[in-house]
């Protein structure tokens, strides 16, 4: 927090933490597994890289290097004992003023980690989750930024998540501003159609996620053709095979949209090709991807005195 390790329980921030009350925050997730080559953070740059440009985006200047923040979330993870974990690195407006104006307000970063399983429950995973199109429209770009992950902009995500949870679904399907299908509320998604691998574009208002370009990586070294295109709504019921990626959510096949059967009603052929190599992937049994895992350094950079667990954050400048 700030460059200091904190015990969980005394992370905390001040009521008035401007990011509280106006959103004005910006975030990024890893996820730390433990693969073949020791316990490893998957693609930690590029989602650090990711966190800065959101922050920059928003106006926020942050003290930290990417170096510095790699640095901090390997210790984090090596403090807290953990093998495989789920980090949330966070850059806010923090206390000192109130009002619109955030420039004045401090820029506070801090990375927490904790254990966290299948986002989306561990049966969806296997048989398929059912979703719904959301009445809500992702944001537009013309009042938000799409491309950044920041925390007010989350209340979108929120309010779809809700809607689709209460009419009985598992996650909601969110359309852009022009009606075409863009993004879950935590993941991107696919379509198959005809053998081919169909995803929205970085003009459909999309979250450029870290694991979509992992799995768009994956696919076409498989040989598969994948295309970024505007996606009707209607492609999604007429699929052969729908599936979301995200870094909570990992991959995740689709079974019913809307009460529409996809395909098979089980998890499609591609889907399983493509969930068997990204899980290949992220427990580094694919070597040509090992450039992916930023493996964590051995215990002997860890303090003599080992943390409580569930130690909250990190300290950049002691590690960097
Ligand atoms: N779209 C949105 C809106 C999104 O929040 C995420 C990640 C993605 C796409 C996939 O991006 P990536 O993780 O880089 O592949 N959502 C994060 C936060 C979820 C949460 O509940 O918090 C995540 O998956 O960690």
């Amino acid at each position: 927090m700030n460059g200091r390790f904190v015990p969980w329980e005394d992370a905390k921030v001040h009521v008035l933490t401007h990011g509280l009350h106006y959103g004005t925050g910006v975030f990024d997730s890893m996820r730390c597994y433990e693969t073949a080559i020791g316990p490893a953070i998957f693609r930690n740059v590029e989602h650090l890289e990711r966190l800065l440009r959101s922050a920059e985006l928003y106006y926020m200047p942050v003290g930290f290097t990417v170096e510095q923040l790699r640095a901090a979330a390997r210790e984090l993870v090596v403090r807290n004992g953990l093998r495989s974990c789920y980090i949330r690195p966070i850059v806010n407006r923090g206390y000192g003023t109130m009002g619109l104006n955030p420039l004045e307000a401090p820029v506070d970063v801090t990375l927490a980690c904790w254990e966290w399983g299948a986002y989306l429950g561990e049966e969806g995973k296997h048989t398929g989750i059912r979703a719904k199109v959301s009445s809500w429209r992702r944001i537009s770009p013309q009042s938000l930024i799409p491309h950044a992950k920041a925390s007010g902009q989350y209340l979108n995500n929120v309010l779809a998540k809700i809607e689709s949870l209460k009419a009985g679904y598992e996650e909601a399907i969110l359309l852009d501003d022009a009606g075409h299908v863009c993004e879950g509320t935590g993941e991107n998604i696919y379509v198959v159609r005809d053998g081919e691998i169909v995803t929205p574009g970085q003009h459909n208002s999309i979250l450029d996620g870290i694991t979509r370009r992992s799995v768009i990586q994956i696919a076409r070294d498989l040989g598969y053709s994948v295309v970024e295109r505007s996606i009707a709504r209607a492609e999604l019921y007429l699929a052969d095979e729908v599936f979301m990626s995200g870094t909570a959510a990992e991959l995740v096949p689709v079974r019913e949209i809307d009460d529409h059967v996809i395909g098979s009603g089980k998890p499609g052929e591609i889907t399983n090709v493509l969930l068997a190599a990204f899980e290949d992937a992220i427990y580094g049994r694919t070597p040509r991807y090992h450039e992916w895992l930023d493996v964590v350094e051995p215990a002997d950079s860890a303090p003599s005195e080992p943390a409580a667990p569930g130690t909250a954050t990190a300290d950049a400048s002691a590690t960097g």
